[in-house]
């Protein structure tokens, strides 16, 4: 499309691609979560609006299937901008060996880089769109080519940025001069923005729920939308088709159903064996529940051994 056709951003947090069902979701997930990310790219090209990827589009940086690749290679037929995250790269930076790199090379996705931002026009007003990918560090500011001063300058990040509701967070939101709006990834819940001087730091949180908890429970996947006008800009964050969290999550097992059983510790094994969920979601708490007959060395060693095979880690 060209650039004078855009009329804004779609920016789409943390997709986590995978090929595997994650934790306790029930549904077909490697398919869904291709839909939610087919949604984005339709909603935007109805709207004219340029996609872009906040880091994690992959859950696991290697080994994802060849199907998928496939899938996205199919997908990505128009400009699409991203960053990478933490989980698209084995090492620190991103290297040949991730999936992520093979849409690169293959011309469907463009990293910005803060050397190398997007530039065009949106709306009838100049636009930058830049991004630090996990580890590169977020510019102090950002000076605008001397023939668009008025360009309104946007950043893509993902990176470990404290914010209301989010502690304890590496790097604290302040003014970077010349930089209009910070949307970062890596966060997966939808966060109240910071402003700090003349900078709007947002927090969208991610397109999809991977974790069975509370927070994700209240969590409405949605993309955030930024349209841009010649003498401002408006954010809105439109909402992704999505199940019930009762639909799309197994049930958690109950007191009242362990406490039926003759033991817990079989219901619990039940569980397991009932969900066989692909992440092996669960064993870790059941193993913390039920470790108390063993020597605290022999217990810290099953729980390491369950981590190493079950790999859960999220954001
Ligand atoms: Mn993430």
């Amino acid at each position: 499309m060209p650039d004078a056709m855009y009329r804004g951003i779609l920016v789409v947090g943390d997709p986590h691609l995978e090929g595997r069902v994650p934790g306790f979701r029930r549904d077909d997930y490697p398919d869904v979560i291709l839909q939610k990310l087919q949604w984005c790219l339709d909603y935007a090209a109805a709207n004219c609006l340029l996609p872009t990827i906040l880091g994690d589009l992959f859950h696991l940086p290697r080994d994802n299937p060849t199907w998928m690749l496939g899938r996205l290679i199919d997908m990505f037929d128009c400009e699409i901008v991203a960053v990478y995250g933490n989980h698209d790269t084995a090492n620190p930076a991103l290297d040949e060996h991730d999936s992520l790199t093979l849409l690169v090379k293959a011309g469907r996705l463009r990293l910005l880089t803060p050397e190398a931002p997007w530039h065009g026009v949106m709306g009838g007003r100049p636009v930058v769109v830049g991004g630090s990918s996990y580890r590169v560090p977020i510019p102090a500011g950002f000076d605008p080519a001397p023939s668009d001063p008025g360009s309104l300058v946007v950043w893509l990040t993902h990176h470990d940025v404290t914010v209301p509701g989010y502690e304890g967070g590496r790097i604290t939101p302040k003014e970077l001069p010349g930089i209009d709006v910070v949307v970062n990834g890596h966060i997966h819940r939808r966060l109240d923005e910071v402003r700090a001087g003349s900078t709007l730091w947002l927090t969208p949180g991610n397109i999809t729920r991977r974790s069975r908890n509370e927070a994700t429970a209240e969590h409405i996947p949605s993309a955030l939308r930024i349209d841009v006008t010649e003498d401002g800009w408006v954010h809105t964050q439109p909402t992704i088709p999505h199940g019930p969290f009762e639909d799309v999550f197994h049930d958690a097992v109950t007191d009242s159903e362990t406490d039926t059983s003759a033991s817990a510790f079989v219901a619990g094994l039940g569980e397991l064996l009932a969900r066989r969920t692909d992440t092996g979601a669960g064993l870790t708490s059941f193993l913390q529940e039920h470790l108390d007959g063993f020597e605290p060395d022999v217990a810290t060693e099953i729980l390491a051994l369950a981590k190493e095979v079950t790999d859960s880690g999220e954001q």
